[in-house]
């Protein structure tokens, strides 16, 4: 890393007093574990290898439909976010890529976002479309639809956006892109239900056709909203079907936000891992809708068990699994790089809680039909306070033992208010 955002000696001095309490905890529930036949060095070594994208996006104050409240300091552009995002990482080391949306991130030198994201130790994940908003400009509007208008001059023009993303994230070291469309309808009788997935297949073969040998397309289905009556890619069925109809390269993507309340999302993740058709993640929690809270904020159990299916299809299929992660939330009432550094936590929280689930006691007991132990199984798993595996994880690859400790005494949302200019006041929107 050529630009240390966060000074080592800053993270040194607060890991200092801290180290000796973390290094007894880790002892204690080592030898805790290793009663239970688990090796915590080994849960600890999976940690390290596991990373969860951060969404440029996320390092911004979000707002709802209503009101947006800009915080001092916040990055105005794709440069200052890179940075943001690597003071999440340099503080919590699990979180070593940038997820970009274009045209939100779009700069004239796509070579110097490379050399900035290098230059902070950041690399790129999946590129994001966006098709569901109208730029200055732009010849064509998107109000009734983009991928799946009827009228055929504006799907070239958005299956053209989509290329044009592929090609940037290519030039940026991406391997993939993901597609989420607002399409849908707000009436009965506004739209041909099978005309408009019929023009969504017919535009994301054009897309397909335009991936890099290497490359993935993930399709992102989404429960409703901005549409109310229906939404063309609306769940995971229909993911899954658009998927299997495009080829290989295609894999579908789950939202945690985008399904209806009380879903069981750890069985579509175990039945598209099952297919092979599981591409990545974007988490976030939620407790009414698609509302882009912190990841395990309010359900850290649904977290757990999704990780679960994970950990199962990963021991299935070493091979073939290879999810994308992302965080994908809008910070409306924290500081951004406070919400991502705890919810990269809680998401490492969870995979470490799956990985010292006993599969074998598990599998036995569901063989044998005794439903409480193997709900025991896995409630004693979920129950493990893992929190010190986390840290030691964070502390020897050169992060922190409590990031945000450290953030805090970093004052980096301070010192950048005297830097960057103000965001204007009034905004509304999402993100
Ligand atoms: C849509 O709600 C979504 O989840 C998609 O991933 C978008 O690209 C993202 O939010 C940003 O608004
Ligand atoms: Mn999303």
């Amino acid at each position: 890393m050529d630009e240390a955002v966060i000074s080592r000696e800053l993270i040194e001095r607060e890991n200092a007093g801290r180290l000796d309490a973390l290094s007894d905890d880790y002892e204690s529930l080592g030898r805790s574990l290793d009663r239970r036949g688990v090796s915590i060095d080994k849960v600890k070594a999976a940690l390290k290898a596991f990373g969860v994208a951060i969404p440029s996006w996320g390092v911004g104050v979000g707002g709802t439909r209503f009101a947006k409240f800009p915080i001092a300091g916040e990055p105005t552009n794709i440069f200052e976010k890179l940075e943001d995002c690597a003071v999440v990482q340099a503080l919590g080391r699990n979180t070593p890529t940038v997820s970009t949306h274009f045209p939100w991130d779009k700069v004239d030198d796509v070579k110097a976002l490379k050399e900035k994201a290098a230059a902070v130790g950041l690399g790129f994940d999946a590129v994001n479309s966006n098709t569901f908003q109208d730029q200055p400009g732009q010849p064509l509007s998107y109000k009734y639809g983009s991928l799946t208008h009827a009228d055929a001059a504006v799907r070239d023009q958005a299956v053209q956006h989509n290329i044009d993303c592929i090609e940037i994230g290519e030039a940026l070291g991406a391997e993939a892109i993901t597609v989420w469309i607002a399409d849908g309808s707000n009436f009965a009788g506004q739209s041909d239900l099978t005309g408009a997935l019929d023009r969504y297949l017919d535009s994301m073969a054009r897309i397909y056709a335009a991936l890099p040998r290497h490359w993935r397309l993930f399709i992102e289905h989404k429960l409703y909203e901005p549409a109310f009556y229906s939404t063309v890619v609306s769940d995971w069925g229909t993911s899954l079907l658009c998927a299997q109809t495009l080829g290989d390269k295609a894999q579908c993507l789950v939202d945690l936000g985008h399904h209806a309340p009380n879903v069981n999302i750890e069985q579509i993740v175990a039945r598209l891992a099952r297919f092979g058709k599981l591409g990545g993640f974007h988490f976030n929690d939620s407790k009414y809708g698609d509302d882009d809270l912190d990841a395990g904020s309010i359900n850290p159990h649904q977290l757990f068990l999704v990780f679960n299916e994970l950990v199962e299809a990963e021991r299935r299929d070493p091979e073939g699994f290879r999810p994308a992660y992302m965080l994908d939330q809008s910070h409306n009432v924290t500081d951004p790089i406070e919400s991502l550094l705890n919810s990269a936590g809680a998401v490492a929280a969870a995979h470490a809680r799956a990985l010292v689930v006993d599969r074998d006691a598990l599998a036995e007991h569901q063989k044998a039909n005794d439903v409480i132990m193997g709900f025991n199984t896995l409630r004693r798993a979920y129950d493990t306070d893992v929190t010190p595996i986390l840290a030691m994880v964070r502390y020897e690859l050169g992060g922190a033992i409590d990031p945000i400790a450290a953030y805090r005494a970093s004052e980096w949302r301070m010192r950048k208010a005297q830097v960057r200019k103000p965001i204007a006041v009034g905004q509304a929107g999402i993100v």
